[in-house]
């Protein structure tokens, strides 16, 4: 448990809420899903699905309560395209989608598995049927990255993780046209020794913009003798600048501790790509993959985060 603390995410009595089982087409296992509301308040997850080959795709599930009733779609939604997008060769994954309204679109950044490894890819769309593709934006091997919703300082901006081995850390770059990426900065450095957050960092779900700054939810990869420990902590950047970490909690704030959380593919990762806003604008739905296998839900209060963070950096 979280150190006899307060609980800040609780996971819904009814998870994992989506699995494979769940699709109508055969499919292996399902995780790491992007998540937007859409105009009407349906809650709309773009899924990892991975095929048993061992590629994946993009699928979206609708919900009107955004906890059951799931409509999928009957075809992959977005399939990767590697005849006409080559980075796309090994399956595309792990998408973050933010709404973007001075294009009127989605942007949905994604990892493209090129032949030299993970990249990162960008598409708009409107409606989640059609895709504008714009390629790959990051070279290999970067990923876990996400758009900021609006300009900063009249630039477009970037989080994302290129790997710098052994070590991984959080990277912002800006463009002026979301093609042409540069003013590379690094915002967030995976910590040494023993931490929690030790060596691999990476973002989770697309920051969450508050008056106080932008709260970014990461998660932390622990290598031990048995495998690794992915986990989740807070982190707190400037509002104008994001590149200027305000806090950073010391300890995780989520980790796998459920069954389906500790077994499966991959076991031991809980991996938010994805949240909805309740309508009192606090409340968060982090919708996240479990072990490699289904998908999740876990709520908290974004009010509660800032909170922890004051007391916990
Ligand atoms: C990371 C991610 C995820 C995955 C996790 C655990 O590298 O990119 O795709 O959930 O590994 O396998």
């Amino acid at each position: 448990m979280n150190h006899g603390q307060p609980e800040l995410i609780t996971r819904h009595r009814r998870n994992p809420i989506l699995t494979a089982a769940d699709w109508p087409y055969p499919v292996h296992a399902v995780f790491n899903p992007a998540a937007t509301l859409l105009p009407d308040g349906t809650t709309l997850l773009l899924c990892r699905v991975e095929d048993s080959r061992g590629h994946s795709h993009l699928c979206a599930a609708r919900s009107a309560n955004g906890v059951d009733g799931w409509q999928i779609d009957p075809q992959p939604t977005m399939p990767a395209d590697p005849d006409n997008y080559p980075e796309e060769l090994w399956g595309i994954e792990d998408p973050r989608i933010t709404y973007v309204p001075e294009l009127a679109q989605y942007a949905i950044v994604y990892t493209a598995y090129t032949r030299d490894g993970p990249g990162v890819a960008l598409a708009l769309t409107k409606d989640f049927h059609a895709f504008e593709r714009y390629g790959l934006i990051m070279s290999p091997e970067d990923k876990d990255a996400a758009l900021l919703p609006r300009r900063i300082g009249g630039h477009w901006a970037l989080i994302h993780r290129p790997v710098s081995a052994p070590r991984a850390h959080m990277w912002i770059s800006y463009s002026p046209d979301l093609r042409h990426w540069g003013s590379h900065k690094l915002i967030l450095e995976a910590r040494r020794g023993a931490w929690w957050d030790a060596n691999k960092i990476g973002l989770s779900p697309p920051p969450i913009e508050t008056p106080q700054g932008w709260l970014v939810i990461y998660h932390g990869v622990r290598m031990t003798a048995a495998g690794c420990i992915y986990r989740l902590g807070l982190a707190l950047f400037d509002r104008d600048q994001p590149e200027r970490l305000l806090k950073r909690g010391d300890e995780w704030v989520f980790g796998p501790e459920e069954r389906y959380e500790q077994r499966g593919d991959v076991g031991n990762v809980v991996f938010p790509c994805g949240y909805t806003i309740g309508e009192d604008g606090d409340t968060i739905r982090l919708y996240y993959g479990a072990a490699d296998t289904t998908i999740a839900l876990a709520t908290g209060s974004i009010s509660a985060m800032l909170g922890w963070l004051e007391e916990h950096s």
